[in-house]
Parts: structure tokens; C-alpha cells; sequence
């Protein structure tokens, strides 16, 4: 390996993610803390390793911090390295691998599903073993535990509180993956995340201890899978059938119980452990899942034991980073420092008793002024639902068209796919890979290409909050029998910005998502689109806490590539794309409206509002 994993988790942030390093013994850093090891059975005899790290010299009994990883347990290094800094001292620190991961035995699987039918364990009951075990075992401890982790630990977090140990008082799922075929790192709205899900099943299911990472023979990744004219060709070239996750892509292309079964917001009941769920706006990997999570535990809580904090972050950045700045994006305050003192005084009150218990039920960080905003309902119930309408002549407006025509077109090539971040695209995992602050750069990259097509309002002469659900509605017509629709809420920056000539005119992202247009009536049942046929599409761009200030512009664009991000439609339905030959890969035409009967809009939950 080693480069992709240890990459992975300094991608997941340092101090909570695994750190996939050899065995490594406490150095005098660490002496604070005493190393142990042990290999706890789970209810079916396969054995499970933990490694602890236990505070040296505790006067009082302490309570137990777990976290469960794919990454190699003695990441509990980093938490322990930097537990007063990031405000997590005073735990014993306790990392599992799961099955089949690094020193543990049995076999992994890819976000193993909840326990369903027969099978006798799961995440969850793994969890409750270890749980049970720790607390009648370690010495020293308080008898509560809490759970944390970020991204594939958040998600294994999350599982912590389905049928939890008694002994877990308190849960934070921190970039969890709510549903990797709907909005996380596999597929979002059908359309397959080509260079996530390639090199991710490669550095993951190559070997159990990441010992094989992903060596694709150009740099310019853009370059190199464009290389390749069919999925099932990369594949060849990947060896990827070694990778049963990459055979559950091929088998599994719609939306079926492959999937269902693994998405934790699906089965999620009553909350009946306290739970900080946690992401960031620009998770370039998982921001979907915290918003699904605490929306699946949110429907039945009514104990008020359920808050969620979402900043201006990348995926993990929260956890270790100050959170100034996400590439060229300023914040003006250390928001990284700012949530974690939130995390501190949130297992401090639950696992040690201290503090006056009170946390903003939703604490969400506006880019846009550069302030937290705490609601008592997210989405606030007093939002206003208004649309953003696609006009003639690049136009955007609250106003609707009133025209019977209207309509802009472009040719989508498969050949020539529009780069979803400027080029070169390094591996993912790699340095220095631009990977984690893609979602921000400037989409003044794309301005021009003739397969984007751009609408934009006059300066706003009133700032337009926006809180809440975001959704693009496309009616629109190709002119062969599939097509992706891309839709990107761009903030454009004013002409002058004092201080910062480097911003002036910049187009930031504020959300955008794909959606596989052959999925528009379900995600289950994929239908060929009827060529030259007006049809209506649906981009979820899910949430936004977010403020367009006066003097800036709001923006949209709509594209039909994002290469290599996404592969690529062949624009020809064919029944499962995985297997879609060269020659049904073809440059077709598509047109968007924006007509009386077929107004294209994005609509978007405000606060704040005055054309
Ligand atoms: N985003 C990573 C992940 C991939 C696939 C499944 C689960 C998680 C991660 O960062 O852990």
C-alpha cells in the first residue's frame, strides 16, 4: 500500500479516521496514554481487534470512546496523539476493525446490511459484542460509552443505535453514507460515480489491508479513463471482477435491494440514544447521508434527542482541520474549532455528566454571511418555497416565463465529456490531489464550453437566504433514448471584492447533483426516453443553509457530463450500462426548456426574499 489508505484516512480527517499505519507502540507523545490490544468474540466465535488506549493515572472512572473502521484500529494512535487539542481527553480510547479488515477476522462486506432474515449478526450486533465486552473488561471505566467516526465509521456509528447496548448514551455519525446509490459515494440519482467507486473498490477490496493501491498508468485521470470506450473495458484493464463490490455494480445497476438493504435511512426506527449527526456542505463524499440520517431519525423524535450540525466542509474536515478557509473560500472564523468545542461539551454532558445539556437542535454554518444559524425544525417550517426560473436569453428570475416557445440546446458528446473539476484529475487519494476542494472551485472553468448551458439573475438588491430543500425541474427533450441532467446553484461573486481580486466575478457552487435521466419515473424500473419528447426530470440538490448577498448573482448551469466523476451515458438506453458496447455511446442533442407550459426552474427554500 500504503499510499491509498493512508490517504483515504487523512482524507476522513487525522484525528478520528484510522490512520493505516503499521502496529505502532505509543511514543513519548503518547505517554499519556497505555496501549493494549485484544481480540474480543463476537456471538458467532469469530474474533473481533480492538486497540485501547487508556489514560494513565485516572483518578475516577472514565467512559469509553469507540469507533469502528474498514481502516485499521490503530488509527486510535491519532485520537490519542491529539486528544486535549481536539477536545476528546479524559475517554479510553477504544478502535475496532470489522470483519475482515486488517487484524480482525471473518469476511468484510461492503457496508454489510442490516440484519435481515436469517443472517445471524450485522454491524450492529458486532457493535453490541464489543460494547458488551469492553465495558465488563476494561478496567476503569464508567459503564457509558460513546460512539464516533467519520464517513464508513460514521456509517458503522450510526449502526450503534439500532438495537443499542445499554451501556451507549450517546451516538455522533459524522459523514455517514445514508445511501450509496442515491446521493453518496457509489451512485447519486443512478448515474455511477466512476472514479469514486473505481478506486475506492480497488484500494478497499484489492486486499484486506489496502496492500494493492489503484495505478492508473496516466496522471491526468480525465485522460485515462477516457481511454477506455466501455466500462466493461476499464474493468478488463482493472482486473475489477476481483472486487465484489465493482461485481454488485455490474449486477446492480438500478435501484434494487442490493442497495435498499444497505441504506441505514431506510430501516432507521425511533432514536432512542442521543445522536449529533454530523457533515459538511461540500462533502465531496458524503453529504447526502448526514441530511438523510437526521431526516430518517428526525420523523420520530420526539424526545428531542436528535441534532444536527452541517459546516462549510469538506468530507472530515470538521474533525481535525480549523475550518478557515475550503480552497478559496473564506470563512472568517475557525469553524472546525468552533464545532469541535460543540463535540466536546456534547460527550461531555452525555458520558461524564458535566454541562447544562442544552445544543441547538439544527446548527448550521450560511457560507454565504459567514454565521451558524441554530433552528428549532430543519427544514425551517417558515420557509417560503419560490422558484428560480430559466428565461430567454440566459435569464433567471423569480418570475415565470409566459411565452409559448423558449428552449436553448446543446450537443452532449461522450467523446468529449466536460471535466467536472479543471484538469489534470489526480488519483483521488492521492497528493496533491485537488480531490477534497473540488465542490468549490471556480465554475468559470466551464464558462464557454458549448455543451453548458448558463441562466443567471441581475445583481440581487436584496440578499436571498436560502434554508432548507433545493430541487432542480428540467423539462426537457433529447435526441437519443438517454441522458444524464446535471444541475449546478451557482453564487456569482460581484465584480469588485475588496481585498480579494482573486474572487472578483468567481462562480462557487453553492449545490449541485446528476441525475440518470433513464430513472425519471423510477429508480427501480429505467425506461428509455422517448426521442424528441418533452419530459420532465428531477435533480435533487437536497439542502442548504445559504445566503446570497446583495450585489452577488444567483446562477445556474445545466450540463449533461461530469467526467470522470461520472461515467459516461451512452445515450443510447441499453439495458444495464455496465455492458453497453462502444457503439452505443453517441453525441445526441438535447434541448431545455423554458416555456409557459414547460418553465425549467430550480426551486429553493428561502428565508429571505425581495427581487
Ligand atoms: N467515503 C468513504 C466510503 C466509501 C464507500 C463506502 C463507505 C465509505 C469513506 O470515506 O469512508
Amino acid at each position: 500500500m500504503r499510499r491509498s489508505l493512508v490517504l483515504i484516512a487523512g482524507a476522513l480527517s487525522a484525528a478520528l479516521a484510522a490512520a493505516a499505519a503499521p502496529a505502532q507502540q505509543p511514543t513519548a507523545g503518547d505517554s499519556a496514554y497505555a496501549r493494549t490490544e485484544a481480540k474480543i468474540p463476537m456471538r458467532d466465535g469469530v474474533k473481533l481487534r480492538v486497540v485501547i488506549f487508556a489514560p494513565r493515572g485516572a483518578a475516577a472512572p472514565l467512559p469509553i470512546l469507540l469507533q469502528r473502521t474498514p481502516y485499521n484500529a490503530n488509527g486510535a494512535i491519532g485520537v490519542a496523539r491529539r486528544a486535549k487539542e481536539i477536545g476528546l481527553d479524559g475517554y479510553i480510547i477504544v478502535f475496532g476493525d470489522i470483519r475482515g479488515r486488517f487484524g480482525s477476522e471473518g469476511t468484510f462486506d461492503m457496508n454489510r446490511p442490516p440484519r435481515l432474515g436469517s443472517q445471524s449478526i450485522d454491524e450492529s450486533t458486532d457493535a453490541y459484542d464489543t460494547i458488551e465486552w469492553l465495558v465488563k473488561n476494561l478496567p476503569n471505566n464508567n459503564g457509558k460509552v460513546g460512539t464516533i467516526g467519520v464517513s464508513y465509521p460514521g456509517w458503522l456509528t450510526a449502526v450503534t443505535g439500532m438495537g443499542p447496548h445499554p451501556a451507549l448514551k450517546a451516538i455522533s455519525p459524522q459523514a455517514p453514507m445514508g445511501d450509496t446509490w442515491m446521493g453518496d459515494d457509489f451512485f447519486h440519482q443512478g448515474a455511477f460515480r466512476l472514479s469514486y467507486g473505481t478506486e475506492y473498490t480497488w484500494s478497499m477490496e484489492s486486499s484486506s489491508d489496502a496492500s494493492e493501491d489503484p495505478s492508473p498508468s496516466r496522471y491526468d485521470l480525465y485522460e485515462w479513463y477516457r481511454s477506455f470506450p466501455t466500462l466493461g473495458a476499464l474493468a478488463q484493464a482493472a482486473r475489477a471482477d476481483r472486487w465484489p463490490t465493482w461485481r454488485r455494480f455490474e449486477a446492480h445497476p438500478t435501484y434494487d435491494s442490493a442497495w435498499q438493504a444497505r441504506a441505514l435511512p431506510r430501516y432507521m426506527g425511533h432514536a432512542t440514544v442521543p445522536t449529533l449527526v454530523v457533515g459538511g456542505w461540500w462533502d465531496q463524499e458524503d453529504e447526502y447521508g448526514p441530511l438523510a440520517h437526521y431526516a430518517a431519525l428526525e420523523r420520530t423524535d420526539t424526545a428531542g434527542l436528535t441534532h444536527l450540525v452541517m459546516g462549510p466542509w469538506y468530507h472530515g474536515q470538521w474533525s481535525s482541520d480549523s475550518g478557515t478557509a475550503l480552497g478559496n473560500i473564506h470563512f472568517g472564523r475557525a469553524t472546525g474549532l468552533e464545532y469541535r468545542e460543540l463535540q466536546s461539551r456534547w460527550f461531555a454532558y452525555w458520558l461524564k455528566g458535566e454541562g447544562d445539556g442544552r445544543f441547538p437542535k439544527a446548527w448550521l454554518f450560511d457560507a454565504g454571511t459567514n454565521s451558524w444559524r441554530s433552528f428549532d425544525k430543519w427544514p425551517p417550517a417558515d420557509a417560503a418555497h419560490r422558484r428560480l426560473y430559466f428565461r430567454a436569453d440566459g435569464a433567471l428570475s423569480f418570475d415565470p416565463p409566459t411565452s409559448p416557445e423558449g428552449s436553448d440546446q446543446f450537443t452532449s458528446d461522450p467523446a468529449h465529456p466536460v471535466p467536472y473539476r479543471p484538469r489534470p484529475v489526480e488519483l483521488t487519494y492521492s497528493r496533491p490531489s485537488r480531490w477534497r476542494r473540488w465542490e468549490t472551485e471556480d465554475q468559470r472553468f466551464v464558462d464557454g464550453r458549448p455543451d453548458v448551458l448558463t441562466w443567471q439573475t441581475l445583481p440581487l438588491t436584496e440578499a436571498v437566504t436560502v434554508a432548507g430543500d433545493v430541487v432542480a425541474h428540467l423539462y426537457a427533450s433529447t435526441t437519443g433514448s438517454d441522458a444524464d441532467w446535471v444541475a449546478k446553484l451557482i453564487d456569482v461573486y460581484p465584480d469588485t471584492v475588496p481585498g480579494r481580486t482573486e474572487m472578483q466575478g468567481y462562480e462557487l457552487m453553492v449545490t449541485g447533483d446528476i441525475m440518470r435521466g433513464r430513472y425519471r419515473k423510477t429508480w427501480e424500473h429505467p425506461e428509455a426516453i422517448p426521442a424528441n419528447a418533452i419530459q420532465p426530470f428531477t435533480v435533487d440538490l437536497h439542502q442548504q443553509a445559504y445566503t446570497f448577498q446583495k450585489g452577488h448573482r444567483i446562477m445556474v448551469q445545466v450540463q449533461s457530463t461530469w467526467f470522470p466523476l461520472y461515467d459516461r451515458n451512452p445515450q443510447t438506453f441499453v439495458p444495464n450500462i455496465f455492458k453497453a458496447r462502444a457503439e452505443d455511446y453517441k453525441a445526441r442533442v438535447h434541448r431545455v426548456y423554458h416555456t409557459a407550459r414547460y418553465p425549467s426552474n430550480v426551486e429553493i427554500d428561502v428565508l429571505v426574499v425581495t427581487r
